[in-house]
């Protein structure tokens, strides 16, 4: 997509907020210090044959010690935001608040209140992928009581840091944690149990989500005067084959079965999507199920999920061609309910880790869909990044590429297709611990040297370039002008 001439001077928003993100278990370390429960990751890395190399995140980059060191790097960048996470186990070992631990509210008070100190906002997300350990030894996603220890564990929060953080994310991807980790075993608890606890996790967490919302609306809202939403990660998907009727219908499938799961639920009816619904219920029958192996949310549950969320929060990453593949009624699982294979363009460059092809023009798209589909909602993009196989080099010409198309597509989305994107989160700050590929994998903006016992973060290129951009709000630079 060509940056046209009319966009050529054109600028972000006024108060865009530019921010990188990160993740308590991708960063952190201090996996068992200091009065920390474990979680389903440490458990998890702790066993063999998990992840590569079977590396853990048990020290990671210590951000958990080494947190001036990446404020450093969040000044010279110059940010606005900043996205970090939680441990839910670090502040309440055991999951519920009958347990706090003060020396984890301390860490997330200081960098707090060291971010707002040096003028930039914080975003939480109360639980990227790392449940307690202790709420998964009493079932986890799969217990629907979960609904209401995750509510109280989000009220905690809201008290305890609400009067500062006004930027909250309830969950992180939803359809990853399902699917990683109940579908395909890849993430903890590492289950497969094909289609079947995908849909009840997803269903737990949407509640979830709902109730956490609800309370930050009655309870906090007034006073703390923040907004609270959940990061929903998609694909762009088009048809393989423009011209077939299957192709076409497996498009929409493939969109309803990523984010319309969730989004049509908390951002439109209250509900799943009616192709997701028609589609799992059918295959169930026929499978000999007495109801659909999609559970169905009462009236009052609808009534409490839809309008949910006070903005949208996207990750974005990759896009795919989609084509019709027609399964087997014995097969049961969330991919055959499915009916839709992605496939990755060969024309897409695939730098990094493979199921990253670097499509730029998908985010405006997207963007587009959401507004369209999610009732013009106020975007921001929580996640987007470029992964290089590591070590890395310093020089990531090809990543400083993306990030410049990357933003110049997400002004087009501003100018032109009139989406309300309100601010753009990089993944990610540092280089970190890549889940299922441990340090294989490098997405920062900063190397971390993990060889090194003082993790040094120097600046890749990619940050210099990121910096410039910020400090121009876009690509031009009006002092020197
Ligand atoms: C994000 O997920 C996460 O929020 C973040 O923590 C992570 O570091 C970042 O992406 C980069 O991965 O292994 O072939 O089965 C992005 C969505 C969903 C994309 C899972 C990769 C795994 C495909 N991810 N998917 S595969």
């Amino acid at each position: 997509m060509p940056f046209s001439d009319e966009l050529k001077n054109a600028t972000f928003p006024e108060g865009f907020a530019w921010g990188a993100a990160t993740a308590a278990y991708q960063v952190e370390g201090g996996w068992n210090v200091d009065g920390k429960g474990p979680s389903i990751w440490d458990t998890f890395t702790h066993q063999k044959g998990k992840i590569f190399q079977d590396q853990t995140g048990d020290r990671a980059c210590n951000s958990y010690e080494l947190w001036e060191e990446d404020l450093k790097c969040i000044k010279q960048l110059g940010l606005s935001h900043y996205r970090l996470s939680f441990s839910w186990s670090r502040l309440l070992p055991e999951g519920t608040a009958c347990n706090i631990n003060k020396k984890g509210v301390a860490y997330y008070d200081r960098i707090i209140n060291d971010l707002l100190t040096n003028k930039v906002t914080p975003m939480v997300t109360l639980n990227h992928f790392d449940l307690p350990q202790a709420l998964e030894d009493k079932g986890g996603w799969k217990n629907e009581q979960i609904v209401d220890i995750f509510d109280e564990y989000a009220k905690f929060c809201f008290q305890t840091f609400g009067d500062r953080v006004k930027l909250w994310l309830t969950l992180n991807e939803p359809h990853v944690s399902a699917n990683l980790g109940y579908e395909e075993g890849i993430f903890p608890p590492g289950l497969k149990e094909p289609g079947m606890s995908v849909y009840q996790v997803g269903h737990n967490m949407i509640k979830s989500h709902a109730k956490a919302w609800h309370s930050y609306n009655t309870i906090f809202r007034q006073e703390q005067k923040g907004l609270v939403s959940l990061a929903l990660n998609s694909d762009w998907a088009e048809p393989f084959d423009p011209s077939s009727q299957d192709d076409i219908n497996a498009t929409d499938r493939y969109m309803a079965f990523m984010l319309g799961w969730f989004a049509n639920p908390i951002f439109v009816d209250g509900d799943y999507p009616a192709i997701m619904k028609s589609q799992i219920k059918a295959r169930s029958e026929k499978q000999g199920f007495v109801s659909s192996r999609l559970p169905e949310f009462t009236k009052e549950e609808q009534n409490m999920i839809k309008g949910s969320a006070d903005f949208f929060a996207l990750n974005y990453y990759t896009s795919r061609k989609v084509k019709y593949s027609k399964s087997p009624l014995k097969m049961q699982s969330f991919k055959t309910d499915k009916e839709a294979e992605g496939i990755i363009d060969p024309s897409w460059p695939v730098p990094g880790v493979a199921w990253l092809a670097v499509v730029p023009w998908g985010l405006r798209k997207l963007l587009e869909y959401i507004k369209k589909t999610c009732n013009d909602p106020k975007i921001y993009i929580t996640e987007n990044g470029f992964s290089l196989m590591g070590p890395a080099s310093l020089e990531d010409n090809q990543r400083c590429q993306f990030y410049r198309e990357t933003l110049q597509e997400i002004l087009i989305a501003i100018h032109q297709d009139g989406v309300d994107v309100r601010g753009y989160f990089a993944w990610s700050l540092l280089d970190n611990f890549e889940w299922a590929c441990g340090y294989s994998v490098r997405f920062g903006l900063f190397q971390v040297d993990f060889e090194n016992p003082e993790f040094p973060r120097t600046m890749y290129k990619s940050g210099k370039e990121y910096a410039t951009i910020i400090s121009c709000n876009g690509f031009v630079n009006k002092k020197a002008t």
